[in-house]
């Protein structure tokens, strides 16, 4: 079954994606995402420009030794914008290979673990009372596992805290600057977590991401400061480009913790792994490899009992979220799956047989993924440059964002 062609959509229902299409000599064609949040535009020419001609004539069903090609051939190895190509077109390919043999994907990578996917959404406020109400709406609407971020006092735009009904980090424009102390933020998280599990009890799942701005230390001291509220994860404590970093932390806190959403290889967490210095691995589909490599990710984890918890902000498109609920249900160590449910814009674009109810989801049983791309309705919204925004410290130095 050769691959005849393919083409790139970049589209802008709501935010931004970039999705491969790949069409097979017999009529079936495969999506994949491959969306990188304020660097669409390099993935969508690495793709077209070095990707597309190097697939033409290949037998689609190839998808390990296509894995290979495009990885080893490259010579230049690894990075977001080279694992995201790649990542697309596995995903693309592992779509057409459930559609060829009328499988959804889960059933090609050896069937469910577990009846669904335990997701967790996002709950947020500008005060802890406000977070407190956020979180109650999240529980009301059936989630079993809610992460809280809350506004600090002095601070403008903290990571996290959204300005309508779901957070959107990325905006249109230049990059927009924020101001970060993590003395202050330091004096909001416990409280904010001690009265969010006396207003829920011992039963409802509390996460929260730190999203990178702490060094290990600091780390250290919010772990054992929320030991007491028992969260199911504590995320991105501090940036781990130096994996061992983390034996710092981990020497200190309990708190069980999570990383990896900006990983895109094994590589990146072989360290966190083997040393047992993380609790879930959160790779994703779109950002690590595709399908093909996360299952290398879990199986490696599996051995050190890190279970995944794989990214699934907005800026992971409808194709990812697919492909991850298909990855979710059938690997063995899956711990949770982050959900932020899209605009009605992107839903439209994106027809879908995912589906959310009671704190768990599902990728459906339709051959293949299970999404589509509205080609007709993806052109109403054309591709508009946006940025992630920018943290300085109070003094003026750049911080991590
Ligand atoms: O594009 C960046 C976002 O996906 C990221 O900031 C979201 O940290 C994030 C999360 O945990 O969802
Ligand atoms: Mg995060």
């Amino acid at each position: 079954m050769r691959i005849v062609g393919g083409k790139v959509v970049t589209c802008c229902p709501g935010r931004n994606f970039v999705t491969l299409r790949l069409e097979t000599e017999d009529g079936i064609h495969g999506l994949g995402d491959a969306t990188l949040n304020g660097r669409e535009l390099a993935v969508a020419s690495y793709l077209t420009d070095h990707v597309l001609p190097l697939l033409e004539g290949r037998d689609a069903r190839r998808i390990e030794d296509i894995w290979q090609l495009l990885y080893k051939g490259a010579y230049w190895r690894r990075g977001p914008v080279t694992m995201t190509a790649i990542a697309a077109v596995d995903t693309a390919l592992w779509d057409i290979k459930g559609k060829t043999l009328g499988a959804p994907v889960y059933q090609l990578l050896g069937g469910a673990s577990r009846d669904a996917v335990l997701v967790y959404g996002h709950a947020s406020g500008d005060t802890i009372d406000q977070t407190v109400e956020a979180v109650g709406r999240y529980v009301a609407a059936g989630y079993k596992a809610v992460r809280a971020q809350c506004g600090v006092p002095g601070l403008t735009k903290p990571y996290g805290v959204a300005t309508g009904e779901h957070y959107e980090p990325a905006a249109p424009g230049l990059p927009a600057e924020s101001r970060w102390s993590s003395e202050r933020y330091l004096e909001v998280v416990p409280p904010l977590f001690a009265e969010l599990r006396s207003a829920f009890g011992p039963g409802l799942h509390l996460l929260h991401d730190v999203h990178h701005r702490l060094t290990p230390i600091e780390a250290a001291r919010l772990g054992r400061a929320l030991e007491p509220h028992h969260l199911f994860w504590m995320e991105d404590p501090t940036p781990a480009e130096n994996q061992a970093s983390f034996r710092l932390i981990r020497q200190h806190t309990t708190t069980p913790l999570a990383v990896g959403e900006v990983f895109n290889s094994i590589f990146d967490c072989q360290l966190l792994i083997q040393e047992q210095l993380i609790d879930y691995i959160r790779t994703t589909v779109v950002h690590a490899g595709g399908i093909s490599h996360l299952r290398k990710i879990a199986s490696l984890a599996e051995l050190h009992q890190v279970r995944t918890g794989s990214h699934g902000a907005t800026d992971l498109g409808p194709v990812c979220l697919a492909a991850a609920l298909h990855f979710d249900l059938s690997v063995h160590n899956f711990g949770i799956q982050e959900y932020m449910p899209h605009a009605p814009e992107t839903d439209r674009v994106f027809p879908h047989a995912y589906s959310f109810s009671d704190g768990v989801m599902h990728p459906g049983d339709a051959p293949g993924l299970g999404v589509d791309l509205d080609e007709v309705e993806a052109a109403k919204y054309p591709y508009q440059r946006a940025y992630l925004p920018l943290a300085r410290l109070m003094d003026g130095t750049m911080h991590s964002w």
